[in-house]
């Protein structure tokens, strides 16, 4: 798959090269590409944002460079374009899996006060957002939109790491140790050291549920029988 993503700020993505998506992309399974919206400006001071009509805080991204990069990386309109804006509907698990299973994408990530609606209007097929908090531009949301997007493309993950997703059936995860069996003090619960496996799932599952029902009682709603 082709991340093709569009930002003022190149120099944050230095992350992607890192640990799991460093390795997907070495492998040729996963192609990011970070484009500088500035390459696109026709402003002989490379200008990419001005003042909004209307008044009011802030600068606005002019529409210009963002039309102009977006028909120079995707002149087909072959690509999913996304545009990652607090006034987008909230990105779900969901919505990563159809994602992953759609093709390549183009990220613009907004910064200041935003994006001219223009270039939207013309530009952009979907908006995301990742939650209800406030950040200072859509990069870090378009990183966020690559790493969850990226799981699910074919050999970035272990198969087993897929599978244990589906075992944990919508609750939290249960606790996990390593060695050594105590540290200051701490000792890993004796069931998991047992070789047991009946006891061990049934220990892990309480416990998913007991860490369920205090961070997140909402997941439980509807699901009487895991209740007792
Ligand atoms: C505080 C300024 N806000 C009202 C005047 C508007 C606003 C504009 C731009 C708020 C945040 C941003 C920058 N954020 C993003 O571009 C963004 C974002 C986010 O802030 N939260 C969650 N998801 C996303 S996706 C892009």
């Amino acid at each position: 798959m082709k991340i093709t993503i569009l930002t003022l700020f190149p120099e944050m993505f230095s992350a992607l090269g890192a640990s799991i998506l460093g390795r997907a992309q070495r492998e040729g399974k996963l192609d990011v590409e970070v484009v500088d919206l500035r390459d696109y400006t026709e402003d002989k001071h490379q200008k990419c944002d001005d003042y909004p009509f209307g008044g009011g805080a802030g600068m606005v991204m002019m529409a210009q460079p963002v039309g102009s990069a977006v028909e120079a990386v995707d002149p087909a309109h072959t690509a999913r374009r996304i545009y990652l804006s607090p006034k987008g509907r909230p990105l779900t698990q969901e919505r990563v899996v159809s994602l992953a299973e759609g093709g390549d994408m183009v990220l613009l990530c907004g910064h200041y006060e935003g994006v001219d609606q223009r270039a939207i209007d013309l530009f952009i097929d979907e908006e995301i957002s990742i939650g209800d908090y406030v950040l200072t531009g859509g990069e870090l949301p378009a990183m966020v939109l690559v790493d969850c997007v990226a799981r699910y493309i074919d050999g970035v993950l272990s198969p087993e790491s897929l599978v244990q997703e589906s075992f944990s059936d919508g609750l939290l995860e249960y606790p996990h140790y390593t060695r050594p069996v105590e540290y200051r003090g701490l000792r890993v619960p004796e069931v998991l050291r047992s070789g047991n496996h009946a006891e061990i799932d049934r220990w892990r599952h309480e416990r998913a549920l007991e860490i369920t029902e205090k961070a997140r009682p909402d997941l439980l709603k509807g699901r009487e029988e895991d209740k007792r």
